[in-house]
């Protein structure tokens, strides 16, 4: 399943080293992470700031994809077949549930599809959501420990509706033996998961790989594991296929270590790298789960992903999504299209009726990369600003890059860091839904605090007294007055009142605590 580690400055000590295979991606210059020069130092994604100086070809492939680019997640979805339900390893934060309609985390899924199952799904989807631009297969199980399925997806998808990018994920293990068959049906887009590119560190993740008809155990298993992960990573590049990195950070077990798997992927030229934390409850069955291990505080999430700055640009916008998953990214409409319902729909698939649409998105997607430069620009020409003062805010939106969701609708909130002239997205809280039933549900307060506790603000299209009241107790400002607006617009513009009052003596500026990831990873309540 599509899954996911942090800061030591030493090289790896066991890692085997590049291939005589030159790691070039057509139009990129060698190993250079996400395709940009201005990549050194970023936040996140190239593609986050539009095009830039990204090469054509590679702007093609992303600027549409949710998840290779920030910016395009706002606008464009994605969806996921359930066809892979066998894996060749074993991870000690798995469990894969093959009819589980309640939980979001990967590896869940409500009904596992046949290859003709699933494209028909995505014919179905497709008409639905005409912004739906990506089929990704990401489990339930691992892409390559079931080929046939994968490819005969990919293989009648392709001809059926050949303007939706194909994409997959996979642990890695398998991939060298499947790099030509990948490249064969245009697969654009791999994601690999890895989590160590050390032995000693793998085999505390991974009890066992089945490899060559035999199971093997412990470190040799986790060193084979790490040699094929690196073959198949600079096998891809080499053939100009974007690679995402996904990692899961297991805090005592490798967040020490994710800042050399970050040097290591990315001179084998993976495009980004995606840390997300360790999702960890007794409830889920997992090894961790079972044994207690924690997952990160979005804190040490966040930490480990700014110490990683400089080298594989860095994903910060993953939702952890199910096997199954359909829509934007924070959304999942898989509910909408099971099987029987399907088959009750009128499905007209209409090339032409998703490009016009599309155009108008694209346009949409403009008008919100315009209004992030305009606003930036104008930040940029204040005079006298405090350009050390960095704060977190939490905005409630439901797509078009814009403010504009209810605070009591908000399943999620999307996190950003401002300073008086940047603002850089830096991930999102999932939250329970506030709003239940036409009332507001005070008891979920707390945990809503909680998820977002590192924030100076929040900005929201509407919200009631009572959450208003507790979120400036705790110490959070509740903020309206920017409702509708783009995000990016409204955050500067906030943050330049707010640096305004703190000169002006009305408020004192402090420094907010740490915030919690919700573990759960629950659908809406
Ligand atoms: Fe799916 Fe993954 Fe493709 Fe995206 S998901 S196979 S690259 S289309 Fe995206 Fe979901 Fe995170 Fe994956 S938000 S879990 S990174
Ligand atoms: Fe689960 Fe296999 Fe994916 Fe590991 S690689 S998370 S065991 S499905």
């Amino acid at each position: 399943m599509e899954l996911a580690t942090q800061g030591g400055t030493a090289q790896p000590s066991r890692l085997r080293p590049l291939t005589g295979i030159k790691v070039e991606i057509a139009g990129q210059p060698a190993a250079s992470g996400c395709g940009t020069t201005g990549g050194e130092g970023k936040a996140s994604c190239g593609s986050s700031d539009g095009q830039g100086d990204m090469p054509q070809e590679i702007w093609e492939k992303v600027k549409n994809h949710p998840c290779y680019s920030e910016e395009a997640h706002h606008h464009y979805a994605r969806m996921h077949v359930a066809v892979a339900p066998a894996c060749n390893i074993q991870c000690n934060y798995c469990n894969r549930k093959y009819d589980c309609s309640n939980e979001s985390r990967p590896g869940v899924v409500s009904q596992k599809l046949t290859p003709e199952q699933a494209v028909k799904k995505v014919i179905a989807v497709a008409s639905e959501i005409p912004q739906m631009t990506v089929l990704g297969i990401a489990g339930p199980g691992d892409a390559l420990a079931n080929p046939k399925k994968t490819f005969d997806t990919f293989r009648m998808l392709q001809e059926q509706a050949p303007d939706i990018k194909l994409c997959l994920s996979t642990n890695g293990l398998a991939l060298p033996d499947y790099v030509d068959e990948i490249a064969k049906y245009n697969v654009d887009h791999v994601t690999i998961t890895i989590n160590m590119v050390d032995a000693e560190v793998g085999e505390k993740i991974y009890p066992w790989i089945f490899y060559n008809h035999k199971r093997i155990y412990g470190r040799e298993a986790a060193q084979i594991l790490t040699d094929r992960q690196m073959l198949g990573l600079e096998m891809l590049t080499q053939r100009g296929i974007l690679t995402k990195i996904n990692s899961v950070l297991i805090p005592g077990i490798n967040d020490e270590h994710l800042y050399e798997v970050n040097r290591a992927v990315k001179a084998r030229g993976a495009f980004l790298h995606n840390i997300m934390p360790l999702i960890s409850e007794a409830e889920h069955g997992t090894v961790f789960g079972l044994t207690g291990q924690r997952g990160p505080t979005a804190q040490e999430l966040k930490d480990v992903q700014d110490a990683c700055m400089g080298g594989a640009n860095l994903m910060r916008h993953c939702r952890q999504c199910r096997a199954d998953a359909v829509g934007l990214l924070g959304e999942d409409r898989s509910d909408e299209f099971t099987l029987d319902k399907i088959e009750q729909m009128d499905v007209v698939y209409d090339l032409e009726k998703r490009r016009a649409y599309q155009e108008q998105v694209e346009a949409e997607r403009q008008s919100q990369h315009q209004a992030k430069v305009d606003a930036l620009s104008a930040a940029l020409d204040q005079e006298n600003v405090d350009a050390d003062m960095k704060v977190l805010v939490a905005v409630a939106t439901e797509g078009q890059g814009k403010v504009n969701q209810h605070f009591g609708h908000a399943t999620e909130f999307q996190i950003y860091e401002i300073t008086a002239a940047s603002t850089t997205f830096v991930g999102h809280r999932r939250v329970d839904l506030y709003c239940q039933g036409g009332f507001g549900e005070d008891e979920q307060l707390p945990s809503i605090v909680n998820a977002i506790n590192d924030c100076h603000a929040v900005l929201v299209a509407k919200i009631g007294a009572c959450p208003r009241d507790e979120l400036k107790a705790a110490g959070i400002e509740p903020v309206d007055k920017y409702a509708f607006e783009f995000i990016e617009k409204a955050a500067l513009s906030w943050f330049a009142d707010y640096r305004a009052r703190v000169a002006s003596g009305e408020i004192v500026h402090q420094p907010r605590g740490d915030a919690a990831i919700r573990q759960g990873a629950f659908k809406a309540a």
